[in-house]
């Protein structure tokens, strides 16, 4: 029974979003928040791998065309 009482208080924690003991509304939004943040992070990211890509690929292109 401890075992299923410890799940249980583990799967209200993470549902607990803001850690203020409820599980309510501001939890659902602090939760969208995040995946929010954590979407606009991957999106620079991106934006970041293809800079790098674009600046890779001028550079052994320079490299191929003076050989
Ligand atoms: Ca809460």
């Amino acid at each position: 029974m401890d075992y299923l009482k410890g799940k249980w208080q583990t799967w209200y924690k993470s549902l607990d979003v803001n850690h203020d003991g409820t599980v309510s509304m501001e939890d659902v939004e602090e939760s969208r928040n995040k995946f929010t943040e954590l979407h606009h992070l991957l999106g620079d990211k991106a934006q970041g791998v293809k800079t790098d890509m674009e600046q890779w690929w001028k550079k052994i292109r320079v490299q191929i065309i003076r050989k």
